[in-house]
């Protein structure tokens, strides 16, 4: 059964053979300063995540450029990473829990404020996907466990082995000591969130990740929590999330960026109240690291952090770049 039957307007069907599309004016009196400057400027497709995925935004980059939508180019651009057995934190190679069982969250969120999302699932490559069937094919927001699992089978998906001989050695390795921390940085974090915006203006987002390497069995952080680790308003923008998944749902992290850009706030100013709350509540240590990205109507974004070390990539009409973001803690 499908739930959410997605409605196409005329200007949806049409704007992919339009060069500069204006965005659509909004005829809320109450709606913000933001939202009010968005008006005048023309549509400008964009793709960020977290780090530095040059793959993972050019993939976005080929949906956007080709009039694709906002909701294809997070799904096929997050794909990349969950593919990759080099990226230890996404997909295929993720590392373990601490019985050695790689274990999956997810979850997306499109323009009408749908969303989907799969908790701890294994042996499925791409969660991503499954939380979009979760989404436009269940009366659900979330599924998890083996739950989670059996649904993708149902919808087509194949039975995958996540652990790879790489991961595998160094879970291994971890149990000797059995020890755990939540190091900074790419060396432990690694997850993808991805904010695009389409042609038409539309924003989407979505996010994917193993979570913490060696968690307890079960463990679910915030990737695949809406509002914690993702959260898209298409009438404000977006902003995700990676790092130590307890401190972002502790304070509803992408939720609250979004709200504050609501409020008129930029993205960037909006990521440094996100983390500013989140360090607000963790007056006695600093020993873990967040990132957070956003994205507004206009397009403007932002990203910020707890450790320096972070980044952003953008894949825009100029082409990628790499935003380095500045940190909460300056070394
Ligand atoms: C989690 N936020 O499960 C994720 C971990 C992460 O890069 O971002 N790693 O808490």
């Amino acid at each position: 059964m499908q739930r959410r039957k997605f409605l196409k307007n005329s200007t949806t069907a049409t704007a992919g053979l339009l060069s500069v599309p204006l965005l659509a004016s909004c005829k809320d009196e109450n709606k913000n300063a933001a939202i009010d400057k968005a008006e005048a400027r023309p549509v400008r497709p964009i793709a960020i995540c977290t780090w530095n995925f040059y793959n993972a935004t050019a993939r976005a980059w080929e949906v956007l450029k080709d009039g694709g939508s906002a909701l294809d180019a997070v799904e096929q651009g997050v794909m990349v990473e969950e593919a990759d057995v080099e990226n230890q934190t996404v997909g295929v190679g993720g590392r373990p829990d601490r019985d050695g069982n790689v274990t999956l969250d997810a979850c997306i969120m499109d323009k009408d404020s749908n969303c989907g999302a799969v908790l701890c699932m294994q042996n499925i490559a791409h969660p991503i996907s499954v939380a979009r069937k979760v989404m436009e094919e269940t009366p659900h927001v979330m599924l998890a466990g083996k739950g989670a699992e059996q649904f993708a089978y149902e919808q087509g998906f194949e039975k995958t082995d996540l652990l790879t001989e790489k991961s595998k050695e160094e879970w291994l390795e971890w149990k000797k000591t059995s020890k755990y921390e939540t190091p900074i940085n790419i060396e432990n974090h690694d997850t993808i969130g991805m904010l695009a915006i389409d042609r038409n203006g539309d924003i989407a987002g979505g996010c994917t990740t193993s979570g913490m390497a060696y968690k307890i069995a079960g463990r679910v952080g915030d990737s695949p929590i809406i509002g914690a680790g993702l959260f898209v308003d298409n009438e404000v923008g977006g902003a995700t999330a990676t790092g130590v998944g307890e401190e972002v749902v502790r304070t509803v992290g992408s939720f609250l960026i979004v709200e504050l850009m609501r409020q008129g706030k930029s993205p960037q100013e909006a990521c440094e109240e996100g983390v500013k709350r989140i360090m607000e509540k963790n007056k006695d240590r600093d020993d873990f690291q967040i990132g957070f990205i956003a994205i507004n109507k206009k397009g403007d974004t932002g990203g910020y952090c707890v450790h320096p070390g972070f980044s952003y990539s953008m894949f825009t009409e100029e082409g990628q770049t790499n935003h380095p973001a500045e940190s909460f803690l300056k070394s």
